[in-house]
């Protein structure tokens, strides 16, 4: 065994505040905005998905953090907020990805709206779990991950994950997900 662990930054205790009507993080240091743009490759319906960005390139999801260092032994954490609509008949979702250390995992806490975790591992295994307030989802290592709103208001949730981990979007943009979240004749269908 190896007892000899990578350096981690000595950094001061700090605190941070949350709006949770909301789903913002006061006074972040980073604030990422995805909209419909962002997102071409990721729906089914592409015409759909255009359609959408020549009717105003809504927002899809934002994601708040105060970043620590990206090392082994720190915690990275954000809100998520992923907002309601659809492309198609397919629920708004993020882009998914796994972790760049695949042997990482990441907890989710819901804190309003409902939804899915779409999860993933590279030989083709898929599960989903239901997001709803106060429901964890544990995603374990090597599991690709992307939220998904089934809902008509946001879906917020609290993520922590180690800060090593890293985003590995380009394999799960090449591979896609085995099932998607419609929404037909009023219900969630996955499929
Ligand atoms: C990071 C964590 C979240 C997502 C965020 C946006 O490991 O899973 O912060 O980055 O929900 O999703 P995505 O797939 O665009 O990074
Ligand atoms: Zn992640």
């Amino acid at each position: 065994m190896n007892f000899i662990k990578p350096a981690t930054t000595f950094i001061q205790p700090f605190a941070v505040s949350f709006n949770l009507v909301e789903g913002i993080m006061l006074n972040p240091k980073s604030h990422l905005v995805r909209r419909a743009g962002d997102m071409k490759g990721h729906y089914r319906d592409h015409e759909a998905l255009a359609a959408l960005i020549a009717a105003g390139n809504p927002t899809h999801y934002e994601v708040f953090e105060t970043p620590v260092p990206h090392e082994y032994g720190h915690l990275m954490y954000c809100i998520s907020k992923l907002h309601p609509g659809l492309v198609g008949e397919e629920w708004f979702m993020t882009k998914g990805h796994y972790h760049t250390a695949i042997n990482t995992g990441e907890i989710y806490l819901a804190l309003r709206g409902e939804g899915l975790m779409m999860m993933k591992t590279p030989d083709g295994q898929c599960r989903h779990e239901r997001f709803e307030p106060g429901r964890m989802v544990y995603v374990p290592p090597y599991w690709g991950h992307r939220s998904i709103n089934t809902g008509r208001e946001p879906l917020i949730s609290f993520c922590v994950y180690p800060g090593d981990a890293g985003h590995n979007y380009g394999d799960i943009e090449k591979e896609g997900f085995p099932r998607r979240a419609f929404c037909r004749n009023g219900a969630t269908v996955v499929e």
